[in-house]
């Protein structure tokens, strides 16, 4: 098939998501046309066979006071859809891009295109519910051909937040089990001299609802119990002030930002635990990616977060907040060894046999022949 795929291209989960699937399906010899306003991350800026990227231009003019990046993608998907010959128009994350994309549908006088939605999170728990956007938003997902969500709670919140009757397939998020496993982890523990200490890591675009700093107070909880270290990766508006909560504990020797990184495979495998104590979270792939890399992932109990972690299996879930019981969960782990490569171990059988990129890409590919065999939705 010809996919034209649109993402938000930063560091998110979405993008990520987004990314990777259109490298998979790429190399199952589809031809992927990546449509948004710069290169997504993941392609590394580079070229490969089967995937091309187009740019969405944005023309400034006195009058208009905000960026009109709306119809400027969906010029751009007519563009590509009509000269490239696309058949699906494949988007992530509904607000603005499932609205563009029902714009250049209506544009494109082929019978046989089609277009379908995939709904990541705050599309629909945060951003979706303004005032503002919910009317164009409920429009959108109804009038795509199909639709799909990353977890089961993702697909019921959107069904009872918009109120909308439209088959929803749920398709969670998955993992390069090659790319994300365990590996020597020496040059990590060397480069930050951690030999003897345990390493608890989190991974976020550190917005609040993220909530990094319950992920310092835990590790301060851990921290006074043994020596150890947390690093923390990513970056974003809350980053300040967790800096700021970091030097007010005294944690500045113990606690690493290290920023934005696109290679998280050694220092995932360095850790030995995971935290994500978010506030929201429809999926959690960096949850997942932990968890490929044998790491026991200690969450909150929100959103799709229990579908992906197994309390007291693959690691141990806690009310949002919780950071008391948060710590205890940790130390438990950090001072019991068999538990916890047992839960790593668990992890990573939970990652091969649900979420394998080789299993959830080839459920995209069904719902892509299921939504070019029905019929469009006008
Ligand atoms: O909503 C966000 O935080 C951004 C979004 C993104 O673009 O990364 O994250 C959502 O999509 C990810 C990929 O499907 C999920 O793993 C995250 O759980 C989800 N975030 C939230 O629901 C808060």
């Amino acid at each position: 098939m010809k996919i034209g795929i649109t993402c938000y291209p930063t560091y998110g989960g979405s993008g990520v998501l987004a990314t990777e699937l259109g490298k998979a399906l790429a190399k199952r010899g589809h031809q992927i046309h990546f449509i948004s306003y710069a290169m997504p991350l993941r392609l590394n800026g580079g070229y490969d066979n089967n995937i091309f990227y187009h740019e969405v231009e944005m023309a400034s003019y006195p009058v208009f006071e905000f960026p009109l990046y709306t119809p400027a993608l969906a010029s751009k998907m007519v563009e590509v859809a009509t000269f490239e010959g696309l058949d699906l128009l494949h988007v992530h994350y509904a607000i603005p891009h499932a609205t563009s994309a029902y714009l250049a549908k209506k544009m494109i006088p082929n019978d046989n295109f089609r277009v379908t939605t995939t709904l990541h999170g705050t599309d629909i728990t945060l951003v979706g519910l303004e005032p503002s956007f919910l009317p164009v938003m409920k429009f959108s997902i109804e009038k795509s051909d199909g639709v799909t969500a990353v977890s089961r709670y993702l697909r019921e919140k959107t069904l009872t937040n918009y109120n909308i009757n439209k088959e929803i397939d749920v398709i969670p998020n998955f993992v390069d089990l090659e790319e994300y496993r365990h590996v020597d982890d020496s040059c990590v523990r060397q480069k930050f001299q951690l030999q003897d200490r345990r390493i608890l890591v989190h991974v976020s675009n550190f917005r609040q609802v993220k909530r990094v700093q319950d992920v310092i107070r835990t590790f301060d909880i851990v921290r006074k119990k043994m020596p150890a270290v947390l690093i923390l990766v990513g970056d974003g508006p809350d980053r300040s002030n967790c800096e700021m909560l970091v030097r007010e504990l005294g944690l500045q020797n113990d606690v690493k930002f290290l920023g934005k990184q696109l290679e998280l495979t050694e220092i995932l495998s360095a850790a030995d635990l995971f935290l994500m104590p978010s506030q929201q979270e429809s999926f959690g792939l960096s949850a997942l990616e932990a968890m490929a890399c044998e790491v026991p992932v200690i969450s909150s109990s929100v959103g799709g977060l229990p579908e992906l972690v197994v309390h007291n299996q693959t690691g141990y879930i806690a009310e949002i907040g919780d950071v008391e019981r948060m710590g205890k969960y940790a130390i438990e782990l950090l001072t019991n060894e068999q538990k916890r490569s047992m839960f790593a171990k668990e992890g990573r059988k939970r990652a091969e046999e649900l979420f394998s990129l080789e299993k959830i890409v080839t459920e995209y590919e069904r719902h892509y022949d299921k939504v070019m065999n029905a019929p469009k939705v006008e």
